[in-house]
């Protein structure tokens, strides 16, 4: 294609965010690459390619402000070149991720002192195994890691994140059964204390009930951290699932009234065409994407970074691009 030849990255390729992106990079995106491989820019690209957008899971309102956006920059700027149309895109498309970006509280680490992590979200979203990713990501920079069995509402999944555990090589705080996830937590924060763990990972149940349910058992949660470590939780992780699109998010942004997220994971990436998603959660948000999930092993995280996204989403470096 000769478009491919125009345009070249410029952010750093991240081979783990563009095997995730795979599918979306090569249905929607492929087509709205081919959209500005055309000799002029004319009204057919904008009502293309507002199509696509919202296809790709981009979100109605965000489809639409984007490709208003992209009409004023062409008409301000007088261009006519359809790669100029596409390259004031990415740019328009990398400053909606930024803003939520910006959002993000500068995170530290103190020796001696456990960075909690709690992961919330609604059921099967990837909670548990975005847990053992962390830990792996963790792990990668030296961290001690210990992971809490906070969600004790069945044995399975306590099971699964013990198994986790053993993989990883990182001990796992559990009760049993049906156990007050109050409890574990308490004991979690004293072993992570004791042992001088840097990484305290917390799962929790997304089933609970009614919103009022699980507002009180998260705050008591948070209670109960803060009395070991004042600032406790450091990071609270909503996981979305991409491949739930639009519903997803709604059901993510009524997890994010009732409980304050610092962070959000979008799970799943590779498993959908959808990849626009982060764009309608950045807007709906507005709270920082951080990482972002790209297949079932614990490797399969990639940090979130606005530019790299955007040019994974239309470059692959197996691509010939
Ligand atoms: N392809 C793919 N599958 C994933 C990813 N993350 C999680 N999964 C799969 O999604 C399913 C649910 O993941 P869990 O981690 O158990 O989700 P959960 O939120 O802990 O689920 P509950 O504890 O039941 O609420 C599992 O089959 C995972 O292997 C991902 O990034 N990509
Ligand atoms: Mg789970």
């Amino acid at each position: 294609m000769v478009l491919g030849r125009l345009f070249r990255r410029r952010s750093q390729p991240d081979a783990q965010l563009e095997q995730g992106l795979e599918k979306t990079r090569r249905g929607v995106f492929l087509e709205i690459t081919r959209l500005f491989d055309r000799s002029t820019i004319d009204e057919e690209l904008y009502e293309d390619l507002e199509m696509l957008l919202i296809q790709a899971d981009v979100g109605w309102d965000v489809s639409q402000k984007l490709v208003a956006e992209l009409r004023a920059r062409v008409a301000r700027d007088r261009s006519t070149v359809p790669a100029e149309a596409r390259e004031i895109l990415r740019e328009e498309m990398i400053s909606l991720l930024e803003l939520a970006t910006r959002n993000r509280k500068v995170k530290i680490l103190q020796r001696g002192v456990p960075f909690v992590v709690m992961v919330v979200g609604v059921n099967g979203v990837g909670k548990t195994t975005t847990i053992a990713k962390l830990a792996a990501y963790h792990q990668r920079f030296g961290r001690s890691v210990m992971l809490a069995a906070g969600d004790t509402f069945r044995a399975a999944a306590i099971d699964q994140l013990k198994v986790w555990g053993e993989r990883q090589g990182v001990p796992v705080i559990a009760h049993h059964q049906g156990a007050d996830p109050g409890a574990v937590v308490f004991d979690a924060m004293q072993a992570a204390h004791a042992r001088g763990a840097d990484v305290l990972i917390v799962d929790t149940a997304g089933r609970l009930q009614t919103k009022h349910n699980l507002m009180a058992e998260l705050s008591k949660l948070r209670k109960i951290m803060q009395r070991h470590v004042e600032d406790a939780p450091q990071e609270v992780l909503l996981v979305i699932d991409a491949t739930t699109g639009q519903n997803g998010l709604v059901q993510a942004k009524a997890f994010a009234d009732s409980v304050d997220i610092t962070d959000i994971m979008i799970a799943k990436l590779d498993g959908t065409a959808k990849g626009g998603i982060a764009f309608s959660v950045a807007k709906e948000l507005g709270t920082p994407i951080s990482y972002v999930g790209t297949g079932e092993r614990a490797t399969d995280l990639a940090e979130f970074k606005p530019e790299t996204y955007v040019d994974s989403l239309f470059f692959g470096v197996g691509d010939g691009l």
